[in-house]
């Protein structure tokens, strides 16, 4: 079985072709040797069509010993998520989600099942699956186009396949920035875009989360025919957790801003 470690190199290894600027962030964090730069959590999105449905992709993470935490339900954008805890405090949490694809056009279901049904069950089997990104051929930039009007999730997953979505910096690590206010300050100073979906930073205190997310990076991505498009592919996170009434951080998402966050992939924010 491959290490947690060598799995979450390879993740940052996809991720950071397809963010680019994550790195350009990281670096204006590490202000001196000694920052602690952890990562909160990383997230994934999928399709619940098998074989890359949520809980066969899961499998991998349960034999690391990571712990469904709670589910999310995100009944506008039609999709539902689980937050994993990781077997170790040093690990990231992980943040799976799918689409519910029975709830979309029947123009949209057929496109996103002719993807999945050329896929050999045993792919999945490997843990690269989660960096493998597209499974299929390219789709053509019309269905992509189709696919965006109903759901801009069912477009990214279908032109970039599956791959880490974004990795999350741990605030409370930091030692030299505190609040998500500062994060958004130096963030905005680079002239990196911030998602202001429900404002810069979502939620607050009182919920035992607040986040903070860039938009994703934009990058000229292969299309059928071998054509190229310009389209959002990974963004990068901030988060900054609070301790819950029994004096533990708090180790869960916020669906509502959860659900805000998921528009940093969005074509026009
Ligand atoms: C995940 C969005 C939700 C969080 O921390 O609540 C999220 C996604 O964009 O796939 O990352
Ligand atoms: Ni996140």
């Amino acid at each position: 079985m491959m290490n947690i470690h060598d799995f979450f190199n390879a993740l940052w290894q996809d991720y950071i072709q397809m963010a680019p600027s994550a790195v350009q962030i990281q670096q204006l964090f590490s202000v001196t040797p000694e920052e602690n730069i952890v990562n909160d959590h990383v997230a994934f999105r999928t399709l619940n069509l098998a074989p890359i449905h949520l809980e066969s992709l899961e499998q991998h993470l349960l034999h690391w010993g990571y712990q469904r935490f709670a589910p999310y339900e995100f009944p506008e954008k039609k999709l539902k998520a689980w937050g994993y805890v990781p077997p170790e405090e040093t690990l990231p949490r992980i943040f799976l989600s799918e689409l519910i694809c029975e709830a979309f056009s029947d123009r949209v279901q057929a496109i996103l099942q002719e993807l999945c049904n050329p896929i050999n069950p045993k792919r999945v089997e490997s843990p690269d699956i989660f960096w493998a990104g597209r499974l299929w051929q390219p789709i053509t930039w019309e269905d992509y186009q189709t696919l965006a009007q109903e759901s801009e999730y069912a477009a990214w997953v279908a032109a970039l396949g599956l791959r880490p979505n974004h990795f999350t910096l741990s605030v409370n690590h930091l030692q030299f920035v505190r609040s998500l206010q500062e994060v958004v300050e130096i963030v905005e100073q680079q002239g990196i875009p911030l998602n202001t979906a429900g404002g810069k930073v979502k939620g607050s205190p009182e919920v035992l989360l607040e986040q903070v997310s860039t938009l994703g990076d934009r990058m000229a991505v292969e299309f059928a025919g071998g054509e190229l498009h310009t389209i959002p592919t990974c963004y990068y996170e901030f988060a900054r957790r609070y301790p819950t009434p029994e004096g533990t951080l708090y180790q869960g998402f916020v669906a509502q801003s959860a659900d805000r966050i998921f528009e940093s992939t969005n074509l026009n924010q």
